[in-house]
């Protein structure tokens, strides 16, 4: 697909680093109609620096930590993943399709508030096939015991035993640990309080992590219970998040060793 930037500026399919600008038009185009806050677009960026030292592709130790998130959350009886703009406007049909293969429901949770953001997120989960939504009505909503910000509001998540929270900041995550609740992160950055609070942290970019739990739902999908958990109890989450510290470091002594002979 060739798309279009500002209109009269078009990033051909073979440009380098093409799929990098196509997750950042996505993103610009989010904030254009509301799906994404403009901090969204600092968070973007955020990411991207992360995910340039890590090879931009999923490592071995993210895909480890994939594994114990899609057990964990075939194991868990009321498992929600919390959808804020930014994964929105990234991945809306992969979103939409794990959520119906591992039947984990999708519930939208904003740290910005603004008018009309939920309804331009709910209508881009709509437009990806989404049939049931939640975090949309005020009167279904309470508040997260321990949170202060906007986060607080929620439905389904109040009452779930594992929170699936991507791109999050880590007031909440910290608020949803001390209400015992298991908290699956997808952060590129692996020392943000929402990697380091997390019970299990994917290191890697929200646009690679989805379509591997797709991937691995299928494969681990018909495993017992038993087998299950031998997969979550076999995952360290602190030396899951060491290795991929350590994977950084010897991707930038391979670079630098490529690019610069020494
Ligand atoms: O839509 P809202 O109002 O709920 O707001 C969403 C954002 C993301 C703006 C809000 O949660 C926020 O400000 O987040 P932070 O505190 O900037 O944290 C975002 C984290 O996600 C940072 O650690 C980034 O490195 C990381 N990140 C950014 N893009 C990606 C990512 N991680 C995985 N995949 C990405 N594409």
């Amino acid at each position: 697909m060739n798309f279009n930037e500002n209109q009269d500026h078009t990033i051909p399919k073979t440009h380098p680093r093409y799929q990098s600008l196509k997750y950042r038009y996505k993103i610009i185009e989010g904030m254009k109609n509301l799906v994404v806050a403009e901090a969204g677009l600092i968070a973007h960026g955020r990411g991207e620096c992360f995910d340039y030292i890590i090879g931009e592709k999923t490592t071995e130790i993210a895909k480890k930590a994939i594994y114990a998130a899609v057990a964990s959350i075939l194991l868990a009886d009321r498992p929600v993943i919390s959808v804020n703009g930014n994964v929105a406007a990234l991945v809306p049909r992969e979103l939409v399709l794990l959520s119906n293969i591992i039947n984990i429901p999708l519930e939208i949770n904003l740290f910005y508030q603004k008018e009309g953001r939920v309804k331009a997120i709910k209508n881009e989960l709509q437009k990806a096939g989404a049939k049931e939504i939640y975090g949309i009505d005020p009167k279904k909503m309470t508040e997260l015991y321990g949170l202060d910000s906007n986060r607080k509001k929620v439905e389904l998540i109040a009452d779930a035993d594992l929170v699936m929270v991507p791109l999050e900041d880590g007031d909440r995550t910290e608020a949803l640990k001390k209400l015992n609740k298991k908290v699956i992160a997808v952060d590129l950055n692996p020392l943000s309080r929402t990697s380091l609070w997390a019970d299990i942290t994917i290191v890697d970019n929200i646009v690679r992590t989805i379509p591997e739990m797709i991937k691995v739902a299928k494969e681990i999908g018909k495993l017992d219970n038993f087998q299950l958990r031998e997969i979550v109890n076999k995952f360290d989450n602190k030396i899951n998040i060491q290795n991929s510290l350590n994977s950084i470091v010897e991707y930038i002594k391979r670079q630098k060793k490529k690019h610069l002979k020494q």
